[in-house]
């Protein structure tokens, strides 16, 4: 079989890439490990920049995240038994971020794909680019106990952190940058009304915590949580507990509890791989980098690989022209090496360390106040929370 490009991963940014492709008349396939069931089943993030609010769009997937989506023009940070609201709408001119899961952005693109007939295999295993350094590249898999081979002009590795494409770099090709966290993120996600309309980040001596959302009735919410933790180890009662106990008075007392139907520790990381192109072959979102998930960045940065990588193909197939894949790899990991910054920034602020010297926490503490009284202070946090341009 041939194509003209083969992407590895069914998340967010191989679903994505796959639609702008279709759209635009390029052929592509989609090799899938895991079954579309399973891909559905994880809950991950939850706030879109308006880039790939623009980028759904652009697809011709975006009706039902506008109709059910929730913008939000600020989010709250609490602190020292306060909120100060963050007003993004005010202090960006205009911008705003768009509350969607990311479980139902995948729907959306999954349908799509579905509806259309594009061809896609979920549960192959042993997917292998091949050849990526030659001008004709091909990937392998099995499905069904059947081994299968797909030519193509270009494969694009969207298979995430542990997935195929970077591993099948040689080491002596690739330079990884990598920073993990003395700590972790326990998420549940219950029907129970928001607590807030808008998210609140806290930063509590017993640690951070978010209060997100996926609608007016649903709440995701989030702890920090050491890394032996063990899920087992929290029943719903200690989990709203102690989330209580992270917020101010006012937020503690009108918080709505009720059974959870998901919960999970998420590990922080940073995680940059460069470049993101090899020959043919090129890493898109969480295969080529991670973030801690503090900023909102992880879901927001796919997105804008997507974006970079979408125009080059195109360039390619209609303009005959590689300028733009050419330049994908140093135009993506130009706004990568910004967000994890941000993403990392977020994270020293708002967190706890274990081993945080007195000096560090004053630090810290000195930090929030800033950002609460300059204004120039809460613009930098806007306009990187609402995303740089792309
Ligand atoms: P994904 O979503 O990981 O999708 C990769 C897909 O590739 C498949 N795959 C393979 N397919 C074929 N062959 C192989 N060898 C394969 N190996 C893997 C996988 O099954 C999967 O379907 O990457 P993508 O598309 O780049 O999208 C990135 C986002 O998913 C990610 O950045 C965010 O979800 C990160 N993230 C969060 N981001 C936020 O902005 N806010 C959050 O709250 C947030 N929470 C999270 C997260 C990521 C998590 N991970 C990765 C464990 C919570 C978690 C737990
Ligand atoms: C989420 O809703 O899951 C979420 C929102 C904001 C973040 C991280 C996660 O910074």
């Amino acid at each position: 079989m041939r194509t003209q490009v083969v992407i590895i991963g069914s998340g967010p940014s191989g679903l994505l890439l796959g639609q702008l492709l279709t759209n635009a008349g390029i052929d592509n396939v989609i090799l899938e490990r895991s079954s579309k069931e399973h891909v559905l089943s994880r809950v991950r993030a939850g706030v879109l920049e308006q880039g790939t609010v623009g980028l759904m769009d652009e697809a011709g997937v975006g009706a039902r995240m506008h109709a059910e989506g929730l913008p939000h023009d600020g989010f709250s940070l609490a602190f020292d038994g306060r909120d100060h609201r963050i007003d993004l709408f005010e202090l960006t001119g205009g911008k705003r971020v768009m509350v969607y899961g990311q479980t139902e952005l995948t729907h959306d693109l999954m349908d799509r794909r579905t509806a259309l007939g594009t061809p896609t295999a979920y549960e192959a295993v042993n997917v292998t680019p091949q050849d990526f350094e030659s001008q004709s590249p091909y990937v392998t898999y099995e499905k069904d106990g059947v081994s299968h081979r797909i030519d193509c002009d270009f494969i694009a590795g969207c298979d995430g952190f542990h997935g195929a494409s970077r591993k099948a770099v040689p080491a002596a090709a690739i330079r990884t940058f990598e920073k993990v966290y003395p700590f972790g993120w326990l998420g549940i996600l219950a029907d129970v009304p928001p607590v807030n309309d808008e998210l609140i980040y806290a930063n509590h001596p017993r640690g951070f915590a978010l209060c997100s959302m996926r609608s007016h009735t649903r709440s995701r919410y989030y702890i920090q949580c050491s890394l032996d933790e063990k899920i087992e180890d929290w029943s719903d009662d200690r989990f709203w507990d102690e989330i209580r106990r992270r917020l101010p008075a006012h937020h503690a007392e009108a918080m709505v509890t009720g059974p959870s139907f998901e919960k999970s520790i998420a590990p922080l990381r940073s995680f940059v791989a460069e470049p993101m192109r090899f020959g043919r072959m090129f890493l898109v979102g969480d295969a080529a980098h991670i973030v801690p998930p503090t900023g909102a960045k992880g879901l927001n940065l796919a997105a804008s690989d997507v974006h970079y990588l979408f125009a080059g193909l195109l360039e390619h197939y209609q303009d005959r022209s590689n300028a733009g894949i050419d330049a994908y790899s140093s135009r993506a990991l130009a706004r990568v090496w910004k967000a994890v910054r941000f993403s990392w920034w977020m994270t020293t602020m708002l967190h706890r360390f274990p081993e945080t010297s007195d000096f560090d926490q004053k630090i810290q503490e000195a930090e929030l106040d800033y950002l609460t009284h300059s204004r120039a202070a809460e613009t930098v946090l806007a306009e990187n929370y609402v995303g740089l341009p792309y």
